[in-house]
């Protein structure tokens, strides 16, 4: 009888899965996880009859087919996301799901609710890595903690969410079972801050990528888009996840693009909207082949080198103010 425990390698999976083990600790369970990008992460298992999975912030639409398979298989699941579930609602005797797509809603969010608020300094965590801050504000709140508290429970969230980007593990810190299992002794994330070698390093790094990001020239900067082009390098592929992000809130009413190298000699593109008109990245990226998104925040997978001046003009006339 194996147990297999399967989660996005980011904060908000890594704070999600934590909080669930807290409350039923499963120390022999198989760890499958990967970047952040990697979320096909039920394909990995062909489990047995007795066997149960527990499955943390990966898309149940992505997934569905090892899942059917896995169902079929008379393992039992039990299932915790956020992300797009499929138009078509699934339902297994062998299945429990906590499925909430809500826009101000995370997999951390939907297991505190479920544990009653037990864990919920993991939970605010994972919230902040996710980016929503409100929410996190709000379950913050619930627990009374200080502006102090708020802000490295921040960081730490940020920190988590940093490590799970790249191209491929060999980008990261930490594999993100090997981080998972760093925090997992820890009851509260505040001793996690002060005393684990593990969140010293991914800071330590955190803050050198962001030095080296802020060091880079614009290719394109106008007072309603900015474009900037990583090089192609490790901290690069790290940093270019959180970049975006952090280009907007020093930016509001400014529309951003950060281009990453990949190895096949292409841009993967993250586009933001300005956070004060959040509005249009979706529609620029389905103007180019690989592109989708959401209004607020869109990318392109796959872009081109011969199409980067043409995406720059498109970048700049898309987000010229009316
Ligand atoms: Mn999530």
């Amino acid at each position: 009888m194996a147990h297999f425990d399967v989660f996005n390698g980011d904060a908000d999976g890594i704070c999600a899965l934590h909080q669930l083990r807290l409350a039923e600790p499963c120390p022999d369970a198989n760890l499958i996880t990967g970047f952040k990008r990697d979320t096909r992460l039920l394909d990995q298992i062909t489990p047995s009859a007795e066997d149960s999975i527990s499955v943390l912030d990966i898309s149940l639409d992505t997934n569905r087919a090892s899942l059917e398979r896995i169902l079929a298989s008379g393992a039992k699941v039990l299932y915790f996301d956020h992300h797009f579930a499929g138009e078509k609602p699934f339902a297994h005797p062998s299945l429990v799901a906590h499925i909430d797509t809500a826009s101000d809603i995370c997999t951390s969010l939907i297991v505190d609710r479920w544990l009653h608020g037990q864990f919920r300094l993991w939970a605010v965590t994972g919230a902040f890595g996710d980016n929503l801050h409100r929410s996190a504000h709000i379950a913050a709140d619930k627990l009374g903690l200080d502006a102090e508290i708020r802000q490295s429970l921040q960081t730490l969230g940020e920190c988590l969410n940093y490590n799970g980007y790249g191209e491929s593990l060999n980008d990261l810190w930490f594999h993100p079972a090997e981080l998972y299992e760093a925090i997992r002794p820890y009851l509260i994330p505040q001793d996690f801050i002060q005393e684990a070698p593990a969140f010293r390093k991914l800071y330590d790094g955190y803050k050198s990528d962001l030095k080296l990001a802020s060091e880079l020239h614009a290719v394109l900067d106008t007072p309603h888009a900015a474009a900037f082009e990583l090089p192609d390098a490790p901290w690069a592929r790290r940093i270019s996840g959180i970049l975006a992000n952090q280009l907007a809130h020093a930016n509001p009413d400014r529309a951003h693009a950060v281009l990453t190298p990949t190895t096949h000699n292409t841009y993967t593109v993250s586009i933001r909207s300005p956070l004060n008109r959040p509005q249009g990245a979706d529609s620029l990226c389905r103007q180019f082949p690989n592109g989708g998104g959401r209004a607020a925040a869109a990318g392109i997978n796959s872009l081109a080198v011969t199409a980067v001046a043409d995406l720059l003009d498109k970048l700049n006339l898309h987000f010229r103010p009316s």
